[in-house]
Protein backbone atom coordinates (compact mmCIF):
# COMPACT_ATOMS: atom_id res chain seq x y z
CA UNK A 1 0.00 0.00 0.00
CA UNK A 2 1.37 3.36 -0.81
CA UNK A 3 0.34 6.14 1.73
CA UNK A 4 0.09 10.01 0.49
CA UNK A 5 1.00 12.24 3.15
CA UNK A 6 2.01 15.57 4.23
CA UNK A 7 3.44 16.89 7.74
CA UNK A 8 0.97 18.34 9.65
CA UNK A 9 -1.96 17.49 7.97
CA UNK A 10 -4.85 15.65 7.97
CA UNK A 11 -2.95 12.41 7.22
CA UNK A 12 -1.55 12.24 10.51
CA UNK A 13 -4.63 10.47 11.91
CA UNK A 14 -4.26 7.90 8.89
CA UNK A 15 -0.85 7.43 9.78
CA UNK A 16 -1.12 6.81 13.36
CA UNK A 17 -3.88 4.18 12.31
CA UNK A 18 -1.26 2.24 9.47
CA UNK A 19 0.85 1.80 12.63
CA UNK A 20 -1.90 0.70 15.08
CA UNK A 21 -3.13 -1.48 12.41
CA UNK A 22 0.38 -3.07 11.87
CA UNK A 23 -0.10 -2.48 8.03
CA UNK A 24 2.57 -2.36 5.55
CA UNK A 25 2.54 0.96 3.70
CA UNK A 26 5.68 2.83 1.82
CA UNK A 27 5.11 6.45 2.74
CA UNK A 28 5.30 9.26 0.24
CA UNK A 29 5.93 12.88 1.26
CA UNK A 30 3.43 15.41 -0.46
CA UNK A 31 4.70 18.82 0.28
CA UNK A 32 1.63 21.12 -0.05
CA UNK A 33 3.64 24.21 1.28
CA UNK A 34 5.18 24.12 -2.32
CA UNK A 35 1.67 22.96 -3.89
CA UNK A 36 3.06 19.58 -4.51
CA UNK A 37 -0.62 18.53 -4.53
CA UNK A 38 -1.88 20.13 -6.99
CA UNK A 39 0.56 19.20 -9.70
CA UNK A 40 1.21 15.92 -11.70
CA UNK A 41 2.16 13.46 -11.04
CA UNK A 42 -0.02 13.24 -7.42
CA UNK A 43 -3.31 14.95 -9.38
CA UNK A 44 -3.19 11.41 -10.82
CA UNK A 45 -3.58 9.59 -7.65
CA UNK A 46 -6.32 12.21 -6.05
CA UNK A 47 -7.63 14.75 -8.44
CA UNK A 48 -8.87 16.18 -5.69
CA UNK A 49 -5.37 17.42 -5.01
CA UNK A 50 -5.28 16.62 -1.28
CA UNK A 51 -4.03 14.64 1.08
CA UNK A 52 -4.30 11.80 2.84
CA UNK A 53 -4.46 8.83 -0.17
CA UNK A 54 -3.96 5.52 -0.50
CA UNK A 55 -3.15 3.10 -3.43
CA UNK A 56 -4.25 -0.14 -2.78
CA UNK A 57 -3.84 -3.28 -5.36
CA UNK A 58 -7.89 -2.92 -5.96
CA UNK A 59 -7.41 1.20 -6.14
CA UNK A 60 -6.95 4.34 -4.74
CA UNK A 61 -8.69 5.87 -1.56
CA UNK A 62 -8.80 8.78 -0.25
CA UNK A 63 -11.03 10.97 2.52
CA UNK A 64 -9.91 10.20 5.80
CA UNK A 65 -12.95 8.36 7.21
CA UNK A 66 -12.77 5.75 4.33
CA UNK A 67 -9.28 5.21 4.58
CA UNK A 68 -9.42 4.95 8.16
CA UNK A 69 -12.11 1.75 7.80
CA UNK A 70 -10.34 0.09 4.97
CA UNK A 71 -7.16 0.06 7.14
CA UNK A 72 -9.30 -1.63 10.39
CA UNK A 73 -11.23 -3.73 8.01
CA UNK A 74 -8.24 -5.10 6.58
CA UNK A 75 -6.77 -6.21 10.06
CA UNK A 76 -9.64 -7.09 11.45
CA UNK A 77 -7.52 -9.02 14.37
CA UNK A 78 -6.36 -5.80 15.82
CA UNK A 79 -9.83 -4.65 16.56
CA UNK A 80 -9.96 -1.64 15.69
CA UNK A 81 -13.80 -1.34 14.76
CA UNK A 82 -16.65 -2.36 17.01
CA UNK A 83 -18.60 -5.43 16.21
CA UNK A 84 -21.71 -3.82 17.24
CA UNK A 85 -23.59 -2.46 14.26
CA UNK A 86 -25.09 0.48 16.30
CA UNK A 87 -21.55 1.05 18.11
CA UNK A 88 -19.68 0.96 14.21
CA UNK A 89 -22.44 3.20 12.92
CA UNK A 90 -21.58 5.28 16.44
CA UNK A 91 -18.01 5.83 15.04
CA UNK A 92 -19.09 6.23 11.64
CA UNK A 93 -21.25 9.28 13.08
CA UNK A 94 -18.27 10.99 14.72
CA UNK A 95 -15.35 10.44 12.24
CA UNK A 96 -18.31 12.06 9.36
CA UNK A 97 -18.57 15.22 11.78
CA UNK A 98 -15.00 15.69 12.36
CA UNK A 99 -14.62 15.36 8.40
CA UNK A 100 -17.17 17.37 7.44
CA UNK A 101 -18.12 19.82 9.68
CA UNK A 102 -14.62 20.58 11.81
CA UNK A 103 -12.26 20.49 9.64
CA UNK A 104 -14.20 22.53 7.13
CA UNK A 105 -14.20 25.32 10.17
CA UNK A 106 -10.82 24.53 10.72
CA UNK A 107 -9.57 25.01 6.87
CA UNK A 108 -11.65 28.89 7.28
CA UNK A 109 -8.12 29.93 8.72
CA UNK A 110 -5.86 29.15 6.11
CA UNK A 111 -8.10 28.23 3.20
CA UNK A 112 -10.46 30.77 2.96
CA UNK A 113 -9.72 31.18 -0.58
CA UNK A 114 -11.65 28.37 -0.95
CA UNK A 115 -15.00 30.17 -0.32
CA UNK A 116 -14.43 33.98 -1.07
CA UNK A 117 -11.37 35.82 -3.25
CA UNK A 118 -11.54 39.31 -1.45
CA UNK A 119 -9.23 39.65 1.37
CA UNK A 120 -10.71 41.16 3.94
CA UNK A 121 -13.73 38.62 4.07
CA UNK A 122 -10.93 35.86 4.22
CA UNK A 123 -9.61 37.56 7.40
CA UNK A 124 -13.08 37.63 8.73
CA UNK A 125 -13.97 34.05 8.10
CA UNK A 126 -10.19 33.41 9.80
CA UNK A 127 -11.59 35.45 12.83
CA UNK A 128 -14.24 33.49 13.56
CA UNK A 129 -12.72 30.11 13.69
CA UNK A 130 -11.37 30.13 17.34
CA UNK A 131 -15.23 30.55 18.02
CA UNK A 132 -16.51 28.03 15.83
CA UNK A 133 -13.76 25.31 16.79
CA UNK A 134 -14.32 26.41 20.50
CA UNK A 135 -17.75 25.18 20.29
CA UNK A 136 -16.96 21.95 18.03
CA UNK A 137 -14.64 20.92 20.94
CA UNK A 138 -17.44 21.69 23.64
CA UNK A 139 -20.01 19.49 22.02
CA UNK A 140 -17.08 16.57 21.70
CA UNK A 141 -16.38 16.99 25.32
CA UNK A 142 -20.29 17.13 26.41
CA UNK A 143 -21.67 15.00 23.83
CA UNK A 144 -19.62 13.06 21.79
CA UNK A 145 -16.77 11.18 23.71
CA UNK A 146 -17.08 8.59 26.25
CA UNK A 147 -14.60 7.15 27.66
CA UNK A 148 -11.44 6.79 28.53
CA UNK A 149 -11.23 6.13 24.39
CA UNK A 150 -14.51 8.06 22.36
CA UNK A 151 -16.44 4.83 21.96
CA UNK A 152 -15.69 3.83 25.38
CA UNK A 153 -13.66 1.40 26.46
CA UNK A 154 -12.13 0.01 22.87
CA UNK A 155 -9.25 1.91 21.11
CA UNK A 156 -11.04 2.04 17.46
CA UNK A 157 -10.60 4.28 14.58
CA UNK A 158 -12.43 7.63 15.89
CA UNK A 159 -9.38 7.68 18.73
CA UNK A 160 -6.18 8.46 16.22
CA UNK A 161 -8.84 11.30 14.13
CA UNK A 162 -9.42 12.67 17.75
CA UNK A 163 -6.12 12.89 17.53
CA UNK A 164 -5.83 15.15 14.79
CA UNK A 165 -8.69 17.50 15.69
CA UNK A 166 -7.08 18.18 18.57
CA UNK A 167 -4.36 19.95 16.40
CA UNK A 168 -6.54 21.57 14.87
CA UNK A 169 -8.13 22.84 17.96
CA UNK A 170 -4.20 23.52 19.00
CA UNK A 171 -3.65 25.49 16.09
CA UNK A 172 -6.56 27.63 16.53
CA UNK A 173 -5.92 28.50 19.90
CA UNK A 174 -9.12 26.90 21.45
CA UNK A 175 -8.84 27.25 24.90
CA UNK A 176 -7.72 23.60 26.02
CA UNK A 177 -7.32 23.26 29.66
CA UNK A 178 -11.39 23.66 29.86
CA UNK A 179 -11.80 20.61 28.16
CA UNK A 180 -10.19 17.53 30.52
CA UNK A 181 -11.74 15.16 28.31
CA UNK A 182 -10.16 15.78 25.53
CA UNK A 183 -6.61 16.96 27.25
CA UNK A 184 -6.60 13.35 28.96
CA UNK A 185 -7.23 11.65 25.54
CA UNK A 186 -4.52 13.36 23.75
CA UNK A 187 -1.86 12.68 26.73
CA UNK A 188 -3.28 9.04 25.87
CA UNK A 189 -2.56 9.12 22.98
CA UNK A 190 0.90 10.30 23.13
CA UNK A 191 1.84 7.29 24.89
CA UNK A 192 1.00 5.00 22.40
CA UNK A 193 3.54 3.42 20.33
CA UNK A 194 2.19 4.27 16.93
CA UNK A 195 1.44 7.99 17.97
CA UNK A 196 5.36 7.80 18.86
CA UNK A 197 6.41 6.55 15.84
CA UNK A 198 4.50 8.71 13.40
CA UNK A 199 5.54 11.88 15.33
CA UNK A 200 8.35 12.92 14.15
CA UNK A 201 6.82 13.01 10.81
CA UNK A 202 4.31 15.44 11.32
CA UNK A 203 6.30 17.99 13.70
N1 LIG B 1 -12.19 15.58 3.09
C1 LIG B 1 -10.78 15.29 2.99
C2 LIG B 1 -10.02 16.59 3.21
C3 LIG B 1 -8.55 16.45 2.98
C4 LIG B 1 -7.87 17.81 3.04
O1 LIG B 1 -8.48 18.87 2.88
N2 LIG B 1 -6.56 17.78 3.29
C5 LIG B 1 -5.80 19.00 3.33
C6 LIG B 1 -4.67 18.88 4.33
S1 LIG B 1 -5.27 18.92 5.98
C7 LIG B 1 -5.16 19.27 1.99
O2 LIG B 1 -4.76 18.35 1.31
N3 LIG B 1 -5.05 20.54 1.61
C8 LIG B 1 -4.38 20.93 0.42
C9 LIG B 1 -5.01 22.11 -0.24
O3 LIG B 1 -6.04 22.62 0.23
O4 LIG B 1 -4.45 22.54 -1.26
C10 LIG B 1 -10.38 14.24 4.03
O5 LIG B 1 -11.00 14.19 5.08
O6 LIG B 1 -9.48 13.42 3.76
Amino acid sequence: MDFYYSKGSASYAVHILLEDAGQSYNQIHIDLSSGAQNERPYLEINPKGRVPSIVTEFGILTETPAILTYIAQLNPHKELLPTDPFLFAKGQSFNNYLSSTVHVAHAHKHRGSRWVDDRDAQALMAKKVQTNMTLCAELIEENLFTGPWVLGDQYTICDPYLALAYRWFEDDNVELSRFEKLKKHNLAMRKRASMQKILPFHS
